[in-house]
């Protein structure tokens, strides 16, 4: 063949192989568990180390108001599979605690429709590396809600026998699951960060022909921390004994003193993600986003209020990075207020893909906003802890209540960190957000939507 013909019938045979295209970008979600908003050095921690999310960010924005709706698991996660409040879907709570348990009769409701299911619906190939947290019964699990693939653990790896208030919960041993199959029971922990990221590497090679959507819930670092032995780097000896316990038992305490090479670990599974995506060409086609399900519990919540299980700030804010080049502007720090209930909506505008119509959906397309073009579609952002509706944010404004009483207000432009409560300097301004409260409550009221639950649940074993 001349070599201009052969050239032409290569990018032809190119363009007829890969399914990749501008119309079907590629979406990466890392969504860690209980890093706070001072736990990544690009936003102010200085007790980590995280050049490659630093990086990440200098490619693509900072998004400092970028919120979960809850501050704790379940919640959190029901919230960003569904676009929808945890409340709106009866999410907010575990059958018998705050979150779900091993053997729970509750999930998220197969009739739900998950991010997965969306992009699935026009031809992604889906996967989810890491902790699922959305029901562990054979009805409530990932491949039910859209994904392909799933390899991880159906809940916090702290529900397990070592838990320490085990005397009380009598957790069974915990299960690590490839798709629907119980492969190994009690896996070690110390791995799960590595073998994650690489089911991510391989899913993201094995797929660089078609278009995907790549969910990784690491997690870590919620309690106890687990770091693989080239990240131990840096830990004394002295730790590393205490660390070796004979009885199988888990020394959490000492584990809390692993968290700067947990995060360590992290930030090389993200730069993983990233030199592989870079290394197949797909950069340009690839919205990548990290973030964290709700504020910390060991680490720091930087500037903000309030940690894990809070709706101060520290639970529910969270420092998010994303990254698009050619797409998201690089380098900027967007401020506007974004959930992560606005990722189902804005992946289906970008994907082309229908979002359900029969059903209230609480998340917006934010692709505007991402790009600089438009402020924040939100006029009022609701926060929760279980069922019980704690404060408002319009604006920069935020209401705390307690049983519907307000109590604290705060300009959070000025008073990031929730000190000054200005409440009885501004009726007008308490008056406004009472009513979205009210507002909210009487939506939720007529349109919910019920969780599922399952007779005869078991805890998951081999
Ligand atoms: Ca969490």
């Amino acid at each position: 063949m001349k070599p201009l013909f052969a050239a032409i019938v290569s990018m032809l045979l190119l363009t007829g192989l890969s399914a990749q295209s501008a119309d079907h970008p590629n979406f990466v979600v890392i969504f860690t568990d209980d890093q706070g908003y001072g736990d990544l050095s690009c936003f102010g921690g200085k007790h980590v180390s995280t050049p490659r999310i630093d990086r990440m960010a200098k490619e693509g924005a900072k998004l400092t108001s970028f919120y979960v709706a809850a501050p704790v698991c379940t919640p959190s996660r029901a919230a960003l599979m569904t676009g929808c409040y945890p409340t709106r879907i009866d999410m907010a709570t575990g059958s018998k605690f705050g979150v779900l348990l091993s053997g729970d009769p509750k999930g998220l409701n197969p009739k739900e429709v998950t991010i997965a299911e969306v992009l699935k619906s026009v031809g992604y190939k889906t996967a989810i590396y890491g902790k699922w947290h959305l029901g562990d019964q054979p009805e409530f699990l990932p491949t039910r809600q859209g994904f392909d693939e799933f390899f991880g653990i159906p809940y916090s790896h702290d529900i397990h026998p070592f838990h320490p208030r085990q005397s009380h919960f009598q957790f069974p041993p915990l299960a690590l699951l490839e798709n629907e199959t119980v492969t190994e029971m009690d896996p070690n922990a110390d791995y799960l960060t590595k073998r994650i990221t690489e089911h991510a590497v391989s899913f993201i090679e094995r797929n660089k022909n078609e278009p995907f959507f790549l969910y990784v819930p690491h997690p870590i670092p919620h309690k106890p921390l687990h770091v693989a032995p080239p990240f131990m780097k840096g830990v004394t000896k002295e730790i590393t004994e205490k660390l070796k316990l004979e009885d199988g038992s888990v020394d959490y305490k000492t584990r809390d003193r692993l968290f700067r090479q947990a995060i360590n670990e992290i930030d090389w599974s993200v730069g993983r993600i990233l030199d592989t995506l870079k290394k197949h060409g797909l950069d340009d086609n690839t919205m990548v986003i990290f973030t964290s399900d709700n504020g910390p519990a060991i680490g720091s919540a930087g500037p903000l209020k309030g940690r894990k299980g809070s709706t101060f700030e520290g639970g529910m804010r969270e420092a998010t990075v994303i990254r698009w080049p050619g797409k998201i502007p690089a380098g900027k720090t967007n401020p506007e207020l974004m959930t992560t209930m606005d990722l189902l909506p804005t992946f289906a505008k970008l994907a082309g893909a229908k979002l359900p119509n029969d059903r209230v959906i609480d998340g917006k397309d934010v692709w505007p906003v991402l790009t600089g073009k438009a402020s924040t579609p939100h006029e009022a952002f609701f926060y929760h802890s279980r069922t019980n509706l704690n404060a408002v944010r319009s604006g920069n404004w935020k209401l705390h209540v307690n049983k519907g009483k307000p109590t604290q207000l705060y300009n959070l432009e000025t008073d990031i960190g929730e000190k000054q409560n200005v409440l009885k300097a501004n009726p007008d301004i308490v008056r406004r957000l009472q009513n979205h409260l009210q507002t909210f409550t009487n939506d939720i009221s007529k349109n919910s939507r019920p969780a599922a639950f399952v007779e005869n649940a078991k805890p998951l074993s081999k």
